[in-house]
């Protein structure tokens, strides 16, 4: 395989691990768990992993345990890093006792259910260390929730003699490894369940779980970019840029690129939702900004807009729900009716409300709404243009206060979404070391013979060696939601917290960014040279622990 000299030099690094895990470890059990709402109904769900101790390891005496068996499986999107979770299982396992096994299987959870897998040797391995991506055995969306499938799935764990399994995946990933771990321990299947947490988002997060995984790298491939955007805008000075940044629901990424890059507009959904604003109000706010710095001569800039935006204004929220309703039940009628009328045809079966929400939307948005759904049946929001909608609904407001005499500028806009580009980027040194610590955590959660445990690193802010290295139950970030109809346990997602430190941190400043140009310009994230310039972690780490 041919590899550039970044990959052959990176290839040497050895990841930084917490004090404790560099040698033997003894646990230090903290006082039993409660989940965090909801509580009789999680444990009456989970009556064998509800209600156990957090887990904190610390340096203890060196023992010889017997070698283990274990599988892994990458599930869901990519985020930098996987590919040092995986190395840190691998090493930490053979620490424990040499001749332990790591299997991998292929494709996401499907390949525990299908059978099919690969050994993960040392050779291996080596191939993959601090390298982005998944594919050392691929990822996959299939989700894990039927006993069924956790039978089958138990088949080939017995076949190859493994005793425990690492899911690697955001938050519906480990709440169904919760939900694996309970099965199996009702059953005595003598398979442990362990999580690790992994998402670009940064949605997967709470006391006891800092960050997820990839968040620190993302982020920082997309400020860099929106950087060097910034600064071809203030070159050539005649386009506004708005850029769309993946992220699904929650608005992280925005705000972290936000506090990285200072543009001129950062939108937050979760502020969008909360003061229940309209379409025409987040319009009109950009609207605003472009026409006051367009009287300072200004006509350029950035918007900054999350990617599961258009969900989060209350009225397009009420019709995206009205049109996975109608869909599901009536695609057949829906795709029978030819293109360019099927606009109209959704506009005559759907409520009068929602009717006219949907009949203001520029053409191709309405028609992105009705593309095909997920596995779920859910508009799949990282292909919605946001950032043509709002540009276009800007021009048509500009254009309207020109011709009011209220503008007098030039408004000329150019449409970015960034996701893909970020999520197998090499990870930066936080993310090489704070995964490689999961993954070597994991292995000792293993050694201790637990299950329906997450491995959880924590103080991030502070020197790896001073990290804190443990285990946080499972069913503790647990409460009760619906979810298709029905009341499930599942891992409470952390969206953007209005009264947290990062958002206000954007709100002390954006008046002035949007006036200002005030832009930041973070460059390339840096794999060697001074620990300001390379080991720093996210604005939102900082900010959060500060
Ligand atoms: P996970 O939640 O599985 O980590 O995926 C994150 C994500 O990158 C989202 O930001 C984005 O909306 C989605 O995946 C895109 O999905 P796909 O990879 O299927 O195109």
């Amino acid at each position: 395989m041919a590899k550039s000299a970044l990959q052959i030099a990176r290839a040497a690094y050895q990841p930084k691990l917490p004090k404790a895990l560099q040698g033997a470890v003894k646990i230090q059990e903290g006082a039993a768990t409660q989940s965090v709402a909801d509580q009789a109904d999680i444990a009456k769900l989970f009556p064998n992993t509800y209600g156990m101790p957090l887990l904190t390891f610390v340096p203890g005496e060196a023992k010889e345990l017997p070698a283990v068996n274990v599988g892994v499986i990458l599930s869901g999107g990519q985020a930098p890093g996987g590919h040092n979770v995986i190395a840190g299982i691998f090493d930490g396992i053979k620490s424990l006792n040499k001749d332990s096994r790591l299997f991998g299987f292929l494709m996401g959870p499907g390949g525990l259910v299908d059978h099919k897998y690969m050994e993960l040797t040392a050779d291996i391995i080596d191939e993959y260390r601090n390298t982005g991506g998944f594919d050392i055995i691929g990822s996959g969306r299939t989700k894990l929730e039927e006993t069924a499938q956790f039978d089958k799935g138990l088949v080939i764990l017995k076949e190859l003699g493994i005793k425990a399994l690492v899911i690697i995946g955001g938050d519906d990933s480990n709440t169904n490894a919760c939900v694996l771990a309970e099965y199996y321990a009702a059953i005595n299947a003598g398979v442990q369940v362990i999580g690790c947490p992994k998402t670009i988002d940064g949605d997967l997060k709470n006391e006891m779980i800092e960050t997820s995984f990839g968040f620190d790298t993302a982020c920082k491939v997309y400020s860099e970019v929106i950087g060097n955007i910034q600064r071809d805008c203030n070159s050539a000075r005649k386009y506004w840029h708005f850029i769309k940044l993946m992220g699904r629901s929650a608005s992280h990424i925005a705000l972290e690129c936000g506090l990285q890059t200072q543009p001129n507009i950062c939108l937050v959904s979760e502020e969008v939702e909360a003061k229940q604003l309209t379409l025409d109000d987040v319009v009109t706010e950009i609207a605003s900004a472009v026409a006051k710095r367009a009287e300072n001569g200004n006509n350029f800039g950035t918007v900054l807009i999350p990617e599961g935006l258009i969900e989060f204004i209350p009225a397009i929220k009420k019709l995206i729900a009205e049109l996975n309703d109608y869909l599901a039940h009536h695609e057949e009628a829906f795709k029978a009716v030819p293109a360019a009328e099927q606009r109209q045809f959704i506009i005559d079966n759907i409520s009068k409300e929602n009717a006219e929400v949907y009949a203001s939307l520029p053409e191709g948005v309405a028609r992105q709404l009705t593309l095909d759904r997920d596995p779920h049946g859910n508009v799949q929001v990282s292909l919605i243009e946001t950032e043509k909608l709002l540009s276009e609904m800007v021009g048509k407001k500009l254009a309207q206060w020109k011709a009011e005499g209220k503008y007098n500028g030039k408004f000329a806009a150019l449409g970015h979404f960034f996701g893909y580009e970020g999520r197998c980027a090499a990870p930066s040194n936080f993310d090489a070391d704070y995964c490689y610590s999961l993954g070597y955590n994991a292995a000792n959660l293993i050694g201790a013979g637990k299950t329906g445990y997450m491995s959880s690193i924590r103080n991030t802010t502070a020197p790896a060696a001073e990290w804190i290295a443990g285990g946080v139950p499972v069913t503790m970030m647990m409460n009760m939601e619906r979810r298709h109809g029905e009341m499930k346990p599942v891992i409470q997602k952390a969206l953007v917290k209005l009264d947290g430190a990062p958002f206000k941190k954007l709100v002390e400043n954006r008046d002035a960014w949007a006036v200002n140009t005030d832009y930041v310009y973070p460059g390339p994230i840096q794999y060697f040279g001074p620990t300001e310039v390379c080991d720093q972690p996210t604005k939102t780490l900082q900010l959060e622990k500060a």
